[in-house]
């Protein structure tokens, strides 16, 4: 790893309209051009909507609830993360140069900017959304930890980023929009992290249904055990606890920080709470996507 100060916070680079981190944004043309493969299961998300937690619940499934399969490696190396990049360390599409294929794939690009090949060779794509004020304060607090992001500013000031589409990959709005209106398209499995924390077994065993698992009832509930808040905030192999602090610094924030639904009643005030709602009716105006904000 180089010097801290060469990894830590560069400015957002915007690429195709959409703010980068980046690193990320440096090696977007070879990203552009990754070929998929059609057995490839694609895991995308906007950031911080619950992408470790579906990537483990799908890694187990692939390896039939096997738990000391899933111990080898850290989630990032089971689910190579496409599009990612910092110094010195592997990217995303040199380990997945070396991944054996079909694998499993994590993404954050909001769909406009996804490698062509992933639709055209019609790949199944799970896509797990999380309500925007949640989403928000979790990217508050990653942004402080995950050095790789500019400085957030205060809560405020950050807020008013998040709204203003002007945060790593973007706007929250478009994203999960532009995700909800190819779903019936392609093979696309839309989540909710709201529904998962409030029914994992059933949500569990809906992706086991798209991936055409078998789904046994002792094997759902091993499987809601194992990716339960408490077992992955203190599972090495899910936690993100092997990545450098001058990455990732856990004591800033933890990755697997609270992990509820309905946490950002502690962080808006009534008038960014009034003032948020307003300007989120306006950005999701038409759509019949529907979120909630506490379960
Ligand atoms: S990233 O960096 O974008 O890939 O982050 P991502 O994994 O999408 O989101 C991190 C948030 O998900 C919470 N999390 C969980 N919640 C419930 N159950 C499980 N098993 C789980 N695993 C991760 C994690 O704590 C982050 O949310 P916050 O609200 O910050 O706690």
């Amino acid at each position: 790893m180089k010097p801290e100060q060469e990894v830590a916070r560069p400015p957002l680079i915007s690429v195709k309209g959409i703010p980068m981190i980046k690193y990320f944004a440096e090696i977007y043309d070879e990203v552009e051009g990754f070929q998929a493969h059609p057995d490839d299961l694609l895991i995308s998300t906007y950031p911080k909507s619950g992408t470790t937690w579906v990537s483990e619940i799908v890694d187990i499934i692939y390896k039939e609830g096997s738990l000391e399969k899933c111990r080898v490696e850290p989630i990032y190396m089971r689910v190579p993360f496409l599009e990612f990049a910092v110094p010195d360390v592997p990217t995303g599409i040199e380990v997945l140069k070396k991944a054996p294929r079909p694998c499993l794939i994590k993404t954050h690009l909001p769909v406009q900017m996804l490698p062509k090949s992933f639709l055209e060779k019609n790949c199944k794509i799970i896509y797990a959304a999380r309500n925007a004020k949640d989403v928000a304060v979790s990217y508050y607090y990653f942004y402080q930890m995950a050095k790789v992001h500019p400085e957030p500013g205060t809560w405020e000031e950050f807020l008013e980023k998040f709204m203003d589409g002007n945060v790593s990959f973007g706007s929250w709005y478009d994203h999960v929009k532009g995700w909800w209106d190819i779903r019936k398209k392609y093979r696309i499995l839309y989540l909710f992290y709201e529904d998962m924390k409030e029914d994992p077994q059933r949500e569990i065993q809906k992706i086991m249904e798209f991936l055409e698992r078998p789904a046994n009832e002792n094997l759902v509930k091993k499987i809601a055990q194992h990716t339960s808040f408490k077992e992955m905030s203190q599972n090495q192999m899910a936690n993100y606890r092997s990545i450098p602090s001058s990455v990732m610094d856990h004591t800033i924030s933890p990755f697997m920080r609270k992990g509820v639904a309905g946490d950002w009643k502690n962080h808006f005030t009534v008038a960014q709470n009034e003032r948020f709602n307003e300007n989120y009716k306006m950005q999701m105006e038409g759509t019949t996507l529907h979120f909630r904000t506490e379960i």
